[in-house]
């Protein structure tokens, strides 16, 4: 089989390193898009990265941005690639109320940009593009769970800003015969998994806590329902989703959904401790049930302006489809992310006399 060529928006996240293991594992050249930044954004992938002078190099990275049409044309001539996964994105959430229209700039006209550069090159009748679409699409809506058909309602500048991108995704399939997908993802994490997603930031405290490096974790709503899938599990879906004849839109989920409160209990359990909760609204506080110290408290600025209350999906289509099915459990992903953050955060501290 020829060698094939992916370019990779959003390289330098959580899923474009996935992506790119899993890319590089199967034989790809991949190309990555990376922002220029002050400081140091590779840390992701540095592991994967090798000398571009070095003899058959098959990683390979570009600066560029999607808010920048012309780099993107330029990128994408310079490549020639055969698949564009578009996972680049200001992907948080909460965020995006305070950066609306850098949101709607990056993930919603970004998508765009990309589409018309495949276009006006020519490149879209044998390049296939995969759009990171979201759970959050369907934001408003409490009828679970969701799937492809399910009406969308989006509760967030973000999440408007990736429904005019999976619109856009569609249209081009069907007005210039794209072989462009959507993927529906739900909530997916890693030890990887940004410092602000609620996920690594419980995780993150916990270890911090364990090595006496932090008192308590501030958090807001506890009651939000989220259906936690690997992020490993879900780059197999996007790739699986662009090897298919015809391109097509897929929800990605793990049928199964937690509340942030379960979360916590069960990151904090990885470590011994066991969690009693006491008050109510943004009175509430988490107190460990042997030493009775509070460990978790309420601060309203983490509520959002309009919440998203449960996001759980189905993904039968991907599985009849695809053969696509998640491998790690919920209580096998808490593990891991708090294991690794008790290595990580040991290490940052220089602290590791503490894991003897
Ligand atoms: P991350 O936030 O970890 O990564 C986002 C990536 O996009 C980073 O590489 C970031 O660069 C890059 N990026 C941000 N702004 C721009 C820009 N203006 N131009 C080019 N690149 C940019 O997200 P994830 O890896 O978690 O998610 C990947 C995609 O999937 C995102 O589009 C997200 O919205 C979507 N998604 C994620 C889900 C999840 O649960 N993880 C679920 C459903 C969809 P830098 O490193 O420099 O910040
Ligand atoms: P989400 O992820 O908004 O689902 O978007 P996040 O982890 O930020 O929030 C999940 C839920 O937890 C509640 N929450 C908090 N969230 C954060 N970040 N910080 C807190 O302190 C906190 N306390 C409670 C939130 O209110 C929310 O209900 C993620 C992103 O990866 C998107 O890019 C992606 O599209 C969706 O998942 C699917």
């Amino acid at each position: 089989m020829p060698e094939k060529t992916a370019l990779i928006i959003g390289v330098t996240g959580q899923d474009g390193s996935y992506l790119t293991e899993l890319l590089l594992s199967k034989g790809y050249r991949v190309h990555g898009l990376k922002r220029r930044s002050s400081s140091f954004n590779t840390a992701r992938i540095d592991h994967l990265y090798v000398d571009p002078r070095s003899p058959g190099v098959r990683f390979h990275l570009h600066f560029g941005d999607l808010t920048d049409a012309t780099n993107l044309c330029r990128v994408i001539q310079e490549v020639q690639p055969d698949e564009i996964y578009n996972l680049g994105a200001q992907s948080h959430v909460q965020v995006s109320f305070e950066t609306p229209e850098y949101t709607a700039n990056t993930d919603a006209l970004g998508t765009l940009r990309l589409l018309e550069a495949m276009r006006l090159l020519k490149v879209g009748e044998q390049c296939r593009f995969y759009q990171a679409s979201t759970s959050e699409l369907f934001g408003g809506i409490k009828e679970t769970p969701q799937r492809e058909g399910t009406p969308f309602h989006p509760r967030s500048p973000y999440a408007a800003a990736k429904l005019y991108a999976y619109w856009m995704t569609v249209n081009y399939r069907e007005a210039y015969g794209f072989h462009a997908s959507n993927g529906i993802l739900f909530n997916h994490e890693s030890p990887r998994r940004g410092e602000t997603f609620v996920t690594r930031k419980i995780t993150r405290a916990v270890a911090a806590i364990e090595w006496g490096l932090q008192d308590k974790l501030y958090l807001g709503n506890l009651d939000a329902k989220r259906d936690w899938g690997h992020a490993r599990d879900y780059v197999e879906g996007m790739w699986r989703i662009v090897q298919q004849d015809v391109p097509d839109d897929y929800v990605l989920a793990t049928g199964e959904a937690h509340t942030v409160r379960e979360f916590v209990e069960c990151a904090f359990d990885v470590v011994g401790k066991s969690i009693e909760w006491d008050g109510v609204g943004v009175d509430e506080v988490g107190y460990e049930r042997k030493s009775g110290k509070p460990l978790i408290q309420i601060d309203p600025r983490y509520f959002r302006p309009a919440e998203v209350d449960i996001l759980l999906g189905d993904a039968s289509k991907a599985r009849e489809r695809l053969g696509w099915r998640q491998t790690v459990t919920f209580g096998e992903l808490v593990s891991e992310m708090v294991e690794s953050d008790l290595r990580v955060i040991t290490k940052e501290e220089g602290r590791n006399d503490l894991h003897g």
